[in-house]
């Protein structure tokens, strides 16, 4: 796997911790696989960061409570400020944040676009109201609306067709069962480079479903007609993107991945340590982690290890090990609750996304 070149941190990112993202560009900031600590939730400094668009201007900020999102597609459709949503019902939820092309560059094919390895992903407490009752509160969801439709509050450039540009994403309104309007990440406001003053969360449902700065939340009969829906983000066969009958990029499938030890941190001493990793099972809680030291030829079950934080957050896990002087492919594998197993390979397609291959997050670790 390649390096990435060190970059600075952008300027609307100053606080991120230097040290535990690797820059790809000024909109992609992934958090390094030596990041991903002891602890369960990611810090907000050290999560990873996606923008389609540029952030809106910080003054958004300046009144969290007064930002206001439109709900239509409901018997009474309303615009309701945060303070509103605040006196409408209180969830708090820990989900895996991923995005959709995390472990792009795991791909033998090598799609283009940001090519993440295991950092485009973090696993973050929200808070805020559950979707669920603020439809209560107004009435109910209109007739025949399969599609929940969140649009983001960014300014558009000007001269474009703005349907070319705008982040507006459409999920199967079973995903509303969760899924949340959020106004703290991690225990704080949300950050604006997160989403904040309010952001739609969708927990099992890969990132770009899970839309920052909302400010219009529909009920809707089609799906969105804008690109980011239309055209992109589908599970498209190579070299046939952009057709709007393949498959959104929604539910995510069960994943893992080993911390540590880290290829980043250099050769191996030989003896024991423990193999930790994260897993987790998408829209399914986790069951078990098997880890193999020889390349997936034999597995051993991992031990569960930190909290249980529900369905949608990752579990760590441990397996300790003896390695023997010379290369090791270290692997995991999870099953969900459902009894799903992580697939060995993965479904090739053009934009490089949903990579859940054990085999391709495999490790070779060389120890001496
Ligand atoms: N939202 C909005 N509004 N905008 C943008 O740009 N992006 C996406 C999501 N949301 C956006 C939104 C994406 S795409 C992702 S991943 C996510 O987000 C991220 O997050 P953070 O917070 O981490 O940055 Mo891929 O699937």
């Amino acid at each position: 796997s390649t390096v990435p070149a060190a970059k600075p941190l952008p300027a609307y990112v100053t606080w991120k911790d230097a040290n535990a993202m690797i820059v790809h560009t000024s909109s992609t900031l992934e958090t390094k696989r030596s990041a991903f600590g002891t602890s369960i939730i990611t810090p907000t400094d050290q999560l990873y960061i996606r923008n389609n668009l540029p952030a809106p201007d910080a003054s958004i900020i300046a009144d969290r409570d007064g930002w206001a999102v439109s709900v239509e597609g409901v018997k009474n459709p309303r615009t309701l400020t945060v303070k509103d949503l605040k006196s409408m019902g209180l969830e708090t939820m820990a989900m895996v944040l991923q995005c959709s092309g995390n472990g792009r560059g795991l791909f033998p094919t090598k799609p283009s676009g940001t090519p993440w390895q295991v950092g485009a992903a973090g696993c973050v407490v929200w808070s805020g109201v559950p979707v669920r009752a603020v439809v209560e509160a107004l009435g109910g969801i209109n007739e025949r609306m399969p599609y929940m439709t969140g649009t983001g509050g960014e300014k558009l450039p000007e001269g474009i067709d703005p349907k070319s540009v705008m982040v507006e994403r459409s999920v199967p309104v079973k995903a509303m069962a969760d899924a949340l309007l959020a106004w703290e990440m991690n225990g704080e406001p949300i950050p604006l480079a997160h989403g904040g003053p309010l952001r739609l969360i969708v927990p099992g449902y890969t990132g770009v479903n899970n839309v920052k700065y909302i400010k219009r939340l529909a009920f809707t009969a089609e799906q969105t007609d804008a690109a980011i829906q239309k055209t992109g983000y589908r599970i498209s066969p190579p070299g046939q993107k952009g057709d709007p009958s393949h498959p959104s990029v929604w539910e995510m499938g069960p994943k893992s991945w080993i911390n540590s030890p880290a290829p980043e941190s250099g050769p191996l001493v030989a003896g024991p340590v423990q193999i930790k990793g994260v897993a987790f099972g998408g829209i399914n809680a986790v069951k078990s982690v098997e880890v193999s030291v020889d390349g997936g030829k034999t597995w051993k079950q991992a031990r569960l290890v930190g909290p249980d934080m529900g369905r949608y957050a990752w579990r760590q896990f441990v397996l300790p090990a003896t390695l023997e002087p010379g290369s090791h492919t270290i692997a995991c594998m999870v099953v969900d609750a459902e009894g799903n197993r992580q697939p060995e390979g993965r479904v090739e397609n053009a934009g490089g996304y949903n990579n859940n291959s054990w085999r391709d997050h495999a490790l070779t670790l060389s120890v001496v």
